[in-house]
């Protein structure tokens, strides 16, 4: 019998976003989704198992506050109902990353936890299966299964496929973490008072299953200016659902307009440089890999910018050892 699992997942940026649920249950997307996983940020999951007869949860060695105790205690009795899994385990999970401030922590903490556990399951589960259950902890975990370029679609029981293994993606992002960025709204409830009160909500679905089918388009005939360009305007047009939002979601600071301001002035110079912005104030900015380093250093220039990463395409999610 297994005792010990230690599974690592990257986390993944989105090109194309993530936001809105067909329903809440089982994290069904309303939008497809692609996004690229990060060599730079991941989670490092260690699950034991243990005869207390109760799950414990750690985060970077600390107890989990309640709310997100109450979600992975859900979510590991999720693997019990469907009988892949028993007994009752400890968790003990690692960012190299801020959690909880739009960087994308849930879906290299779910992916990283569903791995392990499907290594506890007395089922094989192969990726897609897995990506599905990573999915049911948290919708963006699905992409870093397979990890690298990975696409998400609508449908009724989704998982990501990998579309290019990392070897293959000629570009990169910088993460530009800007200082003071505070807790906001989390996707979960962000995205459903989207649906339930933006006016621009159903356009936005709309608009990103146009954006999905196009940059699929040139991602293929590896048109890296068109891939940019649907990416920002991907994420300005969801930011536009969200800041629509009643009461309004204005996940930006200043210091994340100004790195907006700059992206687009290094482009009209020269430098192609596109940003994305998720649920928080940070900015990832696309380029390719040859000009992240010039990126970098430009964007620690910026008042207010704490640092900036430089981040390579990753791989997949997997297990590191057991015993
Ligand atoms: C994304 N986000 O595609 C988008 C962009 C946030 C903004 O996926 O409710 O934390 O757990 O399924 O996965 C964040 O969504 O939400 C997200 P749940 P999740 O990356």
């Amino acid at each position: 019998m297994i005792h010990r699992v230690v599974a690592c997942a990257h986390a993944n940026i989105a090109l194309i976003k993530y936001w809105g649920k067909q329903t809440a249950l089982g994290n069904l997307p309303a939008t497809p989704s692609i996004s690229l996983a990060l060599d730079k940020l991941y989670t490092e999951t260690i699950v034991t198992r243990e005869e207390k007869g109760v799950d414990e949860f750690f985060l970077n060695d600390s107890p989990v506050e309640k709310t997100t105790k109450d979600r992975l205690l859900k979510y590991l009795n999720f693997w019990r109902s469907e009988s892949l899994l028993d007994g009752t385990f400890s968790v003990h999970s690692s960012n190299n990353f801020p959690t909880g401030a739009g960087l994308a922590s849930s879906s290299s903490g779910f992916a990283a936890l569903a791995t392990a556990l499907g290594k506890f399951s007395n089922k094989k589960l192969n990726r897609s299966e897995l990506s599905v259950l990573a999915r049911r902890g948290s919708g963006s975990a699905a992409r870093s299964i397979p990890g690298a370029l990975a696409a998400f679609p609508v449908s009724a029981n989704p998982s990501a496929r990998r579309l290019l293994p990392p070897e293959k993606i000629s570009w990169g992002m910088v993460i530009v973490v800007v200082n003071n960025a505070e807790k906001e709204t989390g996707s979960s409830i962000g995205m459903e008072l989207s649906r339930k009160t933006s006016p621009y909500y159903k356009s936005w679905i709309a608009q990103a299953h146009k954006d999905y089918q196009n940059i699929l388009a040139v991602i293929k005939k590896d048109d890296f200016t068109k891939v940019g360009e649907i990416t920002e305007a991907n994420a300005l047009a969801m930011h536009a659902c969200m800041i629509a939002t009643r009461p309004a979601l204005v996940y930006w600071n200043g210091v994340t307009v100004d790195i907006i301001r700059s992206a687009k002035q290094w482009r009209e110079n020269g430098l192609e440089v596109y940003a994305t912005i998720d649920a928080g104030a940070h900015v990832a900015l696309l380029a390719r890999l040859d000009d992240l380093n010039k990126v970098a250093k430009k964007a620690k220039k910026i008042e207010g910018v704490e640092k900036a990463v430089i981040c390579k395409p990753a791989g997949g999610s997997r297990v590191i050892k057991w015993e």
